[in-house]
């Protein structure tokens, strides 16, 4: 393939990335309004760059016609929650979509990642209309609370500064980090009725002052 025809075939990727950060921000929009609370508190997602995908295919040998199949995470796209309970209600919620079907998860937050990485992956398949008709594309989910996302977003750019081959102090101390990290979603969790009920006075006293 050409480099004109990599940029097409990261295009139904793009489109699914795009409308599905559409779709779970109005997700928490709705139920904000529903229920007061949402258990999506942001959403972001991106396109795998080519180079990344043909090293991770050439990582785990997919052949090149293979890669759609091959490398789930073209597509990707974060949820991230306060309260590590908030995310099996997300995964339920993603469960029962009709937009989307689920094909598998990968729970690194029953089982962390020799890294220390925690998350929960869910692996979709995710149907875009394109202009040469309907193409299904994969796309991974990956659903975390706030404190595993600043460690995976530290985690990753050390990752990147090094190559992949941290050294074994820092890679103590962030698996350290990532106790502590772990340690703090507990604590979060234990506190939960006390923080919820602050956030709804604090977003009723905004409504107030900005409707004066
Ligand atoms: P980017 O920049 O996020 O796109 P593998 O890639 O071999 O570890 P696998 O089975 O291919 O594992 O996919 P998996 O486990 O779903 O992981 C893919 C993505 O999860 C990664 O994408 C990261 O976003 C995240 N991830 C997985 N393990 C770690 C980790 O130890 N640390 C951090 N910070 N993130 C992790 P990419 O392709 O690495 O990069």
């Amino acid at each position: 393939m050409d480099g004109r025809d990599w940029s097409k075939f990261l295009l139904p990727y793009e489109q699914a990335v795009e409308e599905l950060k559409i779709k779970f921000k109005n997700l928490r929009g709705e139920m904000k309004k529903r229920e007061e609370y949402s258990p999506i508190e942001f959403v972001t997602g991106r396109v795998k760059r080519i180079s990344s995908v043909l090293d991770k295919a050439q990582r785990l040998s997919v052949p090149m016609d293979q890669l759609e199949n091959g490398i789930e995470d073209i597509a990707g796209i974060r949820i991230m929650c306060q309260f590590v309970e908030d995310i099996e209600k997300i995964a339920a919620l993603i469960t029962k979509r009709q937009d989307m079907e689920l094909i598998y998860v990968k729970d690194y937050i029953a089982n962390q990642k020799e890294s220390g990485y925690r998350s929960y992956h869910m692996i979709v398949k995710y149907p875009v209309q394109t202009a040469l008709g309907q193409k299904e594309v994969l796309a991974e989910l990956q659903i975390r609370t706030l404190a595993m996302n600043f460690w995976a977003t530290i985690e990753h750019s050390l990752n990147y500064k090094y190559k992949g081959s941290l050294p074994d102090e820092l890679r103590g101390r962030l698996k350290k980090a990532a106790e502590a990290a772990f340690q703090l979603d507990k604590e979060m969790s234990s506190i939960r009725d006390e923080i919820t009920e602050a956030q709804r006075l604090f977003e009723d006293k905004s409504v107030l002052v900005s409707k004066v």
